[in-house]
């Protein structure tokens, strides 16, 4: 007889073949060079206490947080109201938690220990993407130190000198091991990408994006004869295949902010540059966690619910005339983020529900919403919420349409649906 389950999830089975994604967990990291803003932006996505200060390496140990991804949630369509078990809900716009690192600030040489040197590299292994904050204030040195009066700076530089850094940093640690690994793949020549993936092990690097690098730059074969300027080529390719960057463009509220963020625009067509103002942003959260003002992150307005003194409402003004205003996406903070999971990492946000009622056996309305991997299959849905469901899996029923799935029916963006189990 069929059983209908509860889609809730229950304690985690270690065992289950799928379960292995559960631990698998995205992670966004946030770098630049000190005092652009890594932790404001940070606390602003996670309201998280850090410490935010104008002098460099305010930051000296990683911080870890949860922010959120904004999805429109499926209540409204279904003429209801959704009771979140993790994140929250405002005007049915779903707030989903994903990690978030903010680490040291990194100054050229880092590689080769300056500054914090390579430990704060370290923290980052295990991002799957990486937010480079850049200084759109022009203001600071490369080491993020303020400039004397007249000096300018070129916010160019940090771009480039950040891709250098995270360069050698790869590169290092493919030459660590590289002589007596590379002679070892030769012998074993299909064996070679397995290698270079457990070289890289703890950094996220899979398998097919060796391959993928392979054929891209198409260096000499046999990889023992490469040579610096050769081993450079694959660890940067590698580097920006597996973690890919998206550069905030932060400080757009000052006075050269706007000016700054077009010149990156128009240097680095490779990258996508999102204008942002991590401080705005930070602001109008702090203000409507205070219960002052309404404000949904990543809109570009907000309403005041309180009455508010001169100093607040002046900030708040200039907030919305030179930020929410002026720019598409508002103060940026949550495109960056959205951008990251959705359109880079191409994460996808499902739904379990029932497909008779929306609520779980508690009356939580649509409680759960979980960011899943491209390619997330029905199957590997059930397998992700309980090995039993997985193990037991009959079918998946869309809640929308009432149809139903098979097992390896690929599941897609802000999909919900109930699995059937024997
Ligand atoms: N005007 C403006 N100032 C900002 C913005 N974001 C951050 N700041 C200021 O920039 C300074 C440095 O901010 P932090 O967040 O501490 O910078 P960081 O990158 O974490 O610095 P380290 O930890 O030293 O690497 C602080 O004075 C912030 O208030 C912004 O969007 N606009
Ligand atoms: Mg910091």
């Amino acid at each position: 007889m069929e059983e209908i389950l509860q889609w809730q999830r229950k304690d985690k089975n270690k065992n289950g073949r799928k379960n292995i994604q559960r631990n698998k967990k995205m992670l966004i990291g946030l770098i630049g060079k000190p005092s652009v803003g890594k932790s404001t932006f940070f606390k602003a996505s996670t309201l998280a206490e850090v410490e935010i200060a104008s002098y460099p390496f305010t930051t000296i140990k990683p911080n870890h947080g949860v922010g959120y991804v904004r999805v429109e949630c499926i209540d409204k369509e279904f003429k209801t109201k959704c009771n979140p078990s993790h994140g929250f809900c405002i005007n049915n716009q779903r707030f989903v938690p994903i990690d978030l690192m903010d680490v040291a600030g990194l100054v050229p040489g880092a590689s080769e220990g300056k500054g914090l040197g390579n430990q704060f590299l370290d923290d980052l292994r295990g991002a799957d993407i990486f937010i480079h904050i850049v200084d759109c204030a022009g203001e600071t040195n490369a080491e993020g130190k303020m400039l004397e009066k007249g000096q300018i700076y070129d916010v160019c530089k940090d771009v480039e000198f950040l891709e250098e850094e995270l360069d050698k940093w790869f590169c290092n640690i493919l030459l660590k091991a590289w002589k007596a690994f590379a002679r070892k793949a030769e012998i074993e020549h299909s064996k070679f990408s397995e290698a270079v993936v457990k070289q890289f092990s703890g950094l996220k690097v899979k398998e097919e994006q060796v391959k993928d690098v392979l054929l891209k730059v198409n260096l000499p074969e046999q990889a023992s004869t490469w040579n610096e300027e050769q081993l450079m080529k694959f660890a940067s390719a590698l580097r920006k295949e597996s973690k890919p960057m998206i550069i905030a463009a932060n400080k757009v509220d000052t006075e050269n902010g706007e000016r700054n963020y077009k010149i990156i625009k128009d240097k680095f067509k490779d990258y996508l540059v999102i204008p942002c103002s991590a401080d705005s942003e930070l602001a109008l959260r702090q203000a409507s966690k205070a219960g002052l003002i309404e404000y949904i992150p990543g809109d570009k307005e907000f309403s005041i619910l309180k009455e508010l003194n001169e100093k607040q409402i002046s900030a708040l003004n200039k907030i919305k005339k030179d930020v929410l205003e002026k720019y598409e996406y508002g103060t940026g903070v949550q495109q960056v983020l959205n951008t990251a999971v959705f359109d880079f990492l191409k994460y996808i946000a499902i739904f379990p529900a029932s497909a008779n009622k929306l609520a779980d056996s508690k009356g939580n309305i649509l409680p759960d919403c979980f960011l899943m991997p491209p390619g997330t299959t029905a199957l590997d849905f059930a397998y992700y919420l309980h090995t039993d469901f997985g193990k037991n899996f009959i079918k998946a029923i869309d809640v929308r349409t009432k149809m139903a799935w098979g097992k390896e029916h690929k599941l897609k963006n802000r999909d919900g649906l109930e699995i059937i189990t024997r």
